[in-house]
């Protein structure tokens, strides 16, 4: 089968611009989830012939979508969709919800789990006193077989009943335990990966990652969170809706 065959043809009566009635094909087969993150997109010269156009249709096309972030060029190696996730901003889901309502299969790779006191910073961002018990998940958020993010979670020991409550999903066991936070504050970053966390996400070194830190509280105040997620900056476009501040 034939690339145009799997993601599809261009309609010979449209009368948009060619190029982007191929930026429109590509587009809808990545929303589709017809062609996947990582899918490596043919050579230039190839689909200018499988469809019928320039070549300058082509790379005009793939340009538009590399600026969109929907493919990207790798040095040496071709271009590729990206898959990026869009990560509301204001709402109080999971990871693992975000991934699920995608379409995606969210898992973790465990780096650490530990019990131990506050440190400092930890007890002034919840509010703990100083030697309260926490418990520190640091992990490896996947979305199927994609590194997305490092996430380093602090919980206040009276919000879960043991370390090895969080299996898959930390707001699950939360919730399970009745702590799942009602209300968060956040704080979105840019930061620049170092040289391991690039090549825990896959990534080069220095490439651009979002850091969100965000605070859960439950419903009496108390905070029931403290995670820093770093996310890839070439996997997320943070959303928010806003409304009319009258
Ligand atoms: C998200 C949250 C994080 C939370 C985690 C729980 C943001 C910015 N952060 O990554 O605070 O701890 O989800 O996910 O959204 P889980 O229930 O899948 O473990």
């Amino acid at each position: 089968m034939s690339f145009s065959d799997v993601v599809g043809r261009l309609e010979s009566s449209d009368s948009m611009p060619l190029y982007m009635q191929l930026q429109r094909v590509l587009r809808n087969a990545i929303n589709r989830r017809v062609l996947t993150q990582d899918v490596a997109i043919p050579p230039e010269r190839d689909l200018a012939e499988e469809y019928a156009v320039s070549r300058i249709t082509v790379r005009k096309a793939l340009s538009g979508l590399v600026d969109e972030g929907l493919l990207s060029r790798r040095r040496g190696a071709g271009t590729f969709v990206t898959g990026r996730v869009e990560k509301s901003f204001s709402k109080l889901s999971s990871f693992s919800e975000d991934m699920l309502s995608r379409g995606r299969r969210p898992h973790s790779v465990w780096i650490n789990r530990s019990i131990g006191a506050v440190t400092p910073e930890e007890s002034l961002s919840l509010g703990l006193s100083p030697g309260a018990a926490v418990y520190r998940f640091h992990r490896i958020r996947y979305a199927d077989d994609a590194p997305m993010a490092l996430e380093y979670s602090t919980i206040p020991a009276y919000c879960l009943p043991s370390l090895n409550a969080v299996e898959d999903s930390l707001y699950d066991a939360l919730d399970r335990a009745g702590y799942r936070p009602v209300r968060a504050l956040q704080r979105l970053r840019a930061v620049s990966f170092s040289d391991d966390q690039a090549e825990t996400l896959g990534v080069f070194p220095r490439d651009a990652g979002l850091l969100i830190e965000r605070r859960g509280f439950l419903i009496d105040g108390r905070a029931a969170e403290f995670t820093q997620s770093y996310y890839r900056g070439d996997a997320y476009d943070v959303v928010a809706e806003l409304n009319s501040a009258s």
